[in-house]
């Protein structure tokens, strides 16, 4: 065996299969950035087999088996793994990505290992037996994160308050076409509803979304995406030109969370702004 040759393909096969995973986990099926990051996966894992089958010319795996076979298990391993990643971000994707993944894999590497050397039938029955496993875990967890609100984001520092008591504390946040909000910093109390009155002044649509910054820019990437778009979650409240509209909404823990405006180019054009939130105050 060639080592500095069986490491490269390693490394090769690892990175395609890494690549494949990413393009699960940032949005499959989605986007075109998703679909090249999932072609070069595949071609590197490719590039990987090939590397492997010149540094272990005794290894008696044909051509065809390391490029069609090669294919079937970097999709494999890609959609079995990114799947398993992102799980609680899009449940209802990786709750049958993951089971094809799991399938494909297993079909791969019976064909380029098991192939002719283990008895079909013990393969059958590990094959079934595994895969009903893996099947009823993904539907499980399907079930469970779509009861535990996991629609793509967890909410895990605030949730819509359902009544707006008459004593509630308000901020009323302007904007216009100016791309700003005004105020654009603002301070809130931790476990206090709060009402967020939007008030659009402007001639095009805005929106207000809240959130933690990671969870701000993840739905950055998420508007970005076409398919995604128009998905309506709790941390966000949208104005039409003229119009007003709130939303009540409890921050549970301090610290710094932000808010935006997705409009297509507005949160570009620095439509963001910054919510403190402080201790309770006894
Ligand atoms: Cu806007």
């Amino acid at each position: 065996m060639n080592f500095p040759l069986g490491h490269i393909s390693s490394l090769c096969k690892y990175t395609g299969i890494s690549f494949t995973a990413g393009a699960i986990t940032h949005g499959f099926f989605s986007g075109e950035r998703s679909f090249w990051t999932a072609a070069f996966g595949i071609a590197i894992y490719l590039v990987g087999g090939t590397l492997e089958k010149i540094s272990n010319p005794d290894k008696d795996h044909s051509w065809t088996d390391v490029l069609a076979i090669g294919i079937v298990a970097s999709i494999g391993l890609g959609f079995f793994t990114g799947g398993l990643q992102h799980f609680p971000d899009s449940p209802a994707r990786s709750s049958w990505v993951v089971p094809v993944g799991f399938a494909m894999s297993l079909l791969a590497m019976y064909l380029m290992e098991g192939k002719g050397k283990v008895k079909v039938r013990s393969v059958l029955i590990y094959g079934v037996i595994s895969l009903a496993l893996v099947i009823a875990a993904s539907l499980y967890s399907l079930s469970y994160f779509n009861e535990h609100g996991g629609d793509g984001h967890s909410h895990d520092h605030g949730a819509p308050a359902q009544v707006a008591a008459p004593s509630m504390k308000e901020v009323r946040i302007e904007v216009d076409d100016t791309m700003r909000f005004s105020p654009a910093t603002w301070e809130a109390q931790a476990g206090e509803p709060i009402r967020i009155i939007l008030v659009n002044k402007g001639k095009v649509d805005h929106e207000l979304v809240i959130g933690t910054e990671k969870e701000i820019i993840a739905h950055a990437k998420e508007m970005a995406n076409p398919s995604t778009k128009g998905h309506h979650h709790t941390n966000e409240v949208s104005a039409k030109p003229g119009q007003v509209a709130e939303l009540v909404w409890t921050f549970k823990k301090p610290g710094q969370y932000a808010m935006a405006c997705f409009e297509p180019g507005h949160y570009e054009a620095g439509m963001k702004g910054i919510i403190n939130v402080v201790p309770k105050k006894h």
